[in-house]
């Protein structure tokens, strides 16, 4: 069992992110034994959920004349367009059933809000908007966080720097993540992850 002041960060283990769904992220589901496998071993275990109203301004489907995977400008920066994915209650934002997310201390939802974006498990992505998990482990007296889930380059990423902004130690496991990998953001993200402290392993 590894010490209290550790936990394991689930980062949208989600139908939409694995084959299949709507936003698939290659090998997305291969890691769903791993997780199961070190959810025994910490006592603090947070689950992130992807959960978007329809009509979330980071789909493409909401901005005419642009396909998924464009870039646009919001007022917070700027923004990749995505296919419609994790639209809160339908299946696609259900965590992948082999998932044990009944292990789940803590599930943080994000992107509720119909104008932002949230990729961070800690912040939406405006930088100032908070979760309320970085509270949450304060309060529980976690200053480790072990990250792994969907995507390495995006919800991973986002979530670790904030980690390390906040001054935890921050762990990125990549045998149990995968990238979406648009021109390679994945190279950027582990370049500015080493660089901002978090150890990759
Ligand atoms: C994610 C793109 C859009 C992720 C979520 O979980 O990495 N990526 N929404
Ligand atoms: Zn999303």
């Amino acid at each position: 069992m590894r010490p209290a002041n550790e936990a394991l960060i689930v980062i949208d283990v989600q139908n939409d992110f694995c084959p299949e769904g709507r936003l698939a992220v290659s090998d997305g589901d291969a890691i769903v034994p791993l997780i199961n496998e070190m959810l025994g071993s910490f006592q603090t275990r947070v689950f992130t959920q992807d959960w978007h109203p329809a009509g979330h301004s980071s789909f493409a489907t909401s901005h005419e004349g642009k396909v998924p995977f464009d870039m646009i400008e919001m007022p917070y920066g700027p923004q990749v367009l995505w296919p419609d994915h994790c639209v809160q209650g339908t299946r696609g934002a259900e965590f992948h059933r082999a998932l044990n997310s009944d292990a789940a201390d803590m599930i943080i939802r994000k992107g509720m809000n119909p104008d932002l974006d949230s990729y961070s498990a800690f912040f939406e992505n405006d930088h100032k908007t908070p979760t309320g998990l970085a509270g949450y482990l304060a309060a529980r007296g976690v200053d480790h966080v072990r990250l792994v889930g969907l995507a390495t380059d995006f919800c991973v990423y986002y979530s670790a720097m904030d980690a390390a902004a906040l001054g935890l130690n921050v762990e990125v496991d990549r045998s149990a993540c995968r990238a979406i990998d648009l021109d390679g953001s994945l190279a950027a993200a582990e370049d500015a992850m080493r660089d901002n402290g978090v150890k990759l392993l």
